[in-house]
């Protein structure tokens, strides 16, 4: 009897241990989710464009191919300057137009004439590309290729001999100047040019001229973890505008065949994405700190302020997506004055306004954790480590969490950040503050996603609370800041 009892004991045992270790288990990813690729593109968060060729001394936008290559001449280029400015902003990486529209090339491609070789720049002895990806490497920041598909100075653009100079030009920039982590493709395609003479309209079939998916075959076998943008992705997607923004509700995924650029509305739908999207593919957000993507000298009094770079930042990094900002070279081929000027007072306003987190290491409570278990504590969303996180179990999809300040506290902004390694789960939340005795609203939101930084009329609190509403699958919590 007492043998028998002491069996029923040990097997009971057994059996809750087995029980809470299956229950303590991490929640089960829900897709799609992002690649290593995917994620570290997250994390880097912003990034700078560099648009520079002939069109800098042509004051043009959009080069018609006809360019004197001799016109491209900066007498003082400097892609340390460019480095150094972008990276103490806090660009992690550096995309450049290694050739735009107009054809001309930034580095001496052996397909063309029309490039840097036949300029006076150098004595047609530079290579711009080699020189930014060189100072990028120096100084640890990613480069990236842009290179403009739709070429206005090729004679045989519109036929399959340019597919064929196009790809050697890739294999020209991913052999000799990488790695490289990011490669652009414009969507912008056809219309009128000077095609090597011809000076016509030419349209071409942009779903089938390029053939993309053997390109991006080719380029993935000399950079396997590249990231495409374009406007479909396959790696991120344009966010539909070209003013730095998102929608509020700002999914991962979308359905690449549901992409079309040019379909009514579709700018609207690249910049929310798709609940039930079938693939990861992230919104980048681009936008250049003048009017134009180049320079012009009678924009040298339109630089985006300070102010007005940080309002971009937080409805583009704010809203869970990539800032790609672009910031382009003047003729002496340094980035201008006025540019650094705003650029610093942007880093300002971020150091000044995200200084103290106020909610780090502070006591957070939740009204459900996963298993009960330590390993998804609310106190993990506090812990200023982004590998831990708080989660509910699997059936519970609404839950809150209160972050005690321990003392009152000025609030502006909560920044909340998911885990998305296990996709992107929240629909819906709110955030409260506690005031004396009262609880007050001071947010309702819908999508996370890596980043969500939610501004509020500044709110003096003792206790903050994030309800979360709804969510795909339980919610997975990784970091709350609160500033
Ligand atoms: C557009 C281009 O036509 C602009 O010139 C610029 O390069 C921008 C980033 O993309 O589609």
């Amino acid at each position: 009897m007492k043998n028998l009892s002491l069996l029923f004991c040990l097997s009971f045992l057994v059996g809750s241990v087995s029980f809470s270790q299956k229950k303590a288990e991490p929640p089960k990813p829900v897709f799609p989710v992002p690649s290593e690729a995917q994620l570290a593109w997250h994390e880097m968060e912003m990034n700078a464009f560099v648009h520079f060729t002939t069109n800098t001394f042509t004051d043009l936008e959009w080069g018609m191919g006809n360019e004197d290559t001799k016109v491209f001449n900066p007498t003082e280029v400097n892609t340390n300057q460019w480095v150094s400015v972008l990276k103490e902003t806090g660009f992690k990486g550096i995309i450049l137009t290694c050739k735009h529209h107009d054809g001309f090339c930034l580095w001496p491609s052996k397909y063309t004439d029309h490039s840097i070789k036949n300029s006076p720049y150098k004595n047609g002895n530079g290579d711009i590309v080699k020189e930014l990806s060189d100072a990028c490497k120096k100084e640890n920041v990613k480069f990236g290729v842009y290179l403009s598909p739709w070429d206005r100075n090729r004679a045989d653009y519109g036929s399959p001999s340019y597919i064929n100079y196009y790809r050697n030009q890739l294999k020209e920039l991913f052999n000799a100047y990488g790695p490289v982590f990011e490669m652009w493709f414009d969507g912008a395609n056809g219309g009128t040019g000077f095609y090597g003479g011809a000076d016509e309209k030419r349209s071409i079939n942009g779903a089938t001229y390029y053939d993309w998916p053997k390109t991006l075959d080719l380029v993935r076998s000399m950079e396997p973890n590249i990231i495409f943008f374009s406007d479909a992705g396959p790696g991120v997607r344009w966010c539909g505008n070209e003013e730095g923004h998102v929608n509020t509700t700002n999914w991962n995924m979308i359905t690449a065949d549901t992409l079309f650029a040019g379909k009514p509305g579709i700018e609207k739908f690249l910049g929310t994405g798709s609940e039930n999207g079938k693939q990861w593919i992230p919104a980048e957000a681009d936008v250049s700190i003048r009017p134009g993507w180049f320079y012009h000298q009678k924009e040298d009094d339109k630089v985006k302020s300070p102010e007005k770079l940080f309002e971009i930042y937080l409805t583009s990094v704010g809203r869970g997506s990539l800032l790609l900002l672009n910031v382009p070279p003047d003729r002496r081929g340094l980035i201008h004055e006025n540019d650094i000027r705003s650029l610093k007072g942007f880093r300002e306003i971020l150091n000044r306004e995200f200084k103290t987190n106020l909610a780090i290491n502070k006591k957070v409570i939740a009204t459900s954790t996963r298993a009960k278990s330590k390993n998804f504590s609310a106190n993990n969303i506090t812990d200023a480590n982004k590998e831990t996180y708080w989660a509910t179990d699997d059936n519970v999809l609404t839950s809150s969490l209160e972050i005690d300040l321990g003392t009152t506290q000025t609030i502006k902004y909560i920044v909340l950040q998911e885990y998305i390694k296990l996709g992107q789960r929240v629909k819906a939340f709110t955030i409260e503050v506690k005031q004396g005795n009262a609880w007050v609203k001071v947010a309702q939101e819908t999508t996370i996603g890596h980043k969500r930084i939610v501004k509020i009329d500044p709110a003096k609190a003792t206790k903050v609370r994030i309800n979360i509403l709804d969510s795909r699958a339980c919610p997975i919590i990784s970091n709350v800041e609160v500033y």
